[in-house]
């Protein structure tokens, strides 16, 4: 076993986190003002191959940088939900454990989802434009500013996972009609209540049905680019897409034509494809489309639970004890 195994952290944590992480490991973290890039990951993990990593999202942690550990990486500690961003396959081969943090993150992100369909379908960015702009007061048309009602209306979830289903919770006392899903397979509902709101459909009926589409799956070889030019010709000209998932789920250029076409009528993204996107992308020049800084589980509660999982998940691991949350590899 390992008697101070090294662990290397990409990304700037709380330090109170830090500190208990000190008592066991041997630290590579220092000097990290802003996020890493893949080659600067890359050449730190060369330069003093570590046991552990520790790392968001935004990390890219594929072959190359789990080959650069070589046998000594033993453990991937996930400060997230998703896992996309792991060469599982790699992982596999060499035996690695991976850890990671779901549950936690759950309704801040379906919080955040609820605040990016509010925002998308009330026109918010651009509202709080006019104020800025001197344009508030300019028009006496009734239906200036107006925004997608949401009453009555059909929502559709594409994956009604953990995240998926507190979205539907959330959007129960906006007196919406009924929510279809979509998905791998139907959930059972016991309460008569949800039998009646909840009906699981094929991803065609949902777009063609949905006059709001919300994205919580999970990105993998099926969900990529789900959203495409084929899928945006299916939607309600008058649909609001949402994403929360993962910008790869969304075809970034088809989503562009079908916004500027009129094909559907608004999107709000908290995830994007690159990310961070430029500041010269396309989508930015967009009116109807508000984007959101993948800001999904960016709140204090979630943050810290997050954190404190990756550092129970890291103790217990390299202390013989089941991680509070360990990603079950061989089952995916
Ligand atoms: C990120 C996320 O981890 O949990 C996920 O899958 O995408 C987020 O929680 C977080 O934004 C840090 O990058």
């Amino acid at each position: 076993s390992i008697i101070r195994p090294r662990l290397f952290i990409t990304f700037q944590m709380s330090s109170q986190f830090i500190r208990s992480l000190k008592r066991v490991f041997d630290l590579d973290y220092q000097d990290i003002p802003a996020c890493l890039s893949h080659e600067q990951i890359l050449s730190r993990i060369r330069a003093n191959p570590p046991n552990a990593i520790l790392f968001p999202a935004t990390a890219k942690i594929d072959k190359e940088v789990i080959s650069a550990g070589g046998d000594k990486l033993k453990m991937l500690a996930a400060f997230s939900v998703g896992y996309n961003h792991i060469d599982i396959k790699e992982c596999k081969k060499r035996s690695i454990s991976i850890g990671y943090t779901p549950g936690v993150l759950t309704d801040t992100t379906a919080d955040s989802a609820i605040t990016l369909l509010l925002a998308t379908s009330r026109r918010i960015a651009e509202a709080m434009r006019t104020v800025r702009n001197g344009e508030w007061g300019t028009s006496s048309d009734m239906m200036w500013m107006c925004g997608k009602p949401l009453i009555n209306s059909t929502i559709g979830i594409v994956g009604l996972g953990r995240i998926g289903l507190a979205i539907a919770r959330r959007l129960q006392p906006f007196s919406i009609q009924r929510i279809l899903y979509s998905g791998t397979c139907e959930k059972y509902f016991d309460s008569d209540n949800d039998k009646k709101l909840f009906k699981f459909v094929q991803f065609e009926e949902l777009l063609h049905e949905s006059d709001f589409v919300i994205i919580a799956c999970a990105l993998n070889e099926k969900t990529t680019n789900m959203f495409n030019k084929k899928a945006f010709e299916q939607m309600k000209n008058d649909a609001i897409l949402i994403n929360i998932a993962r910008g790869g789920i969304v075809d970034q250029d088809a989503l562009y034509d079908a916004l500027k076409n009129g094909q559907i009528r608004a999107a709000g993204l908290d995830v994007t494809v690159p990310e961070p996107l430029p500041t010269d992308h396309p989508l930015l020049t967009l009116e109807n489309c508000t984007i959101f800084p993948h800001i999904g589980s960016a709140d204090e509660y979630a943050r810290h639970q997050m954190a404190q999982i990756c550092v129970d998940n890291l103790l217990n691991f390299f202390s013989g004890k089941p991680m509070v949350h360990q990603l079950q590899i061989d089952k995916l």
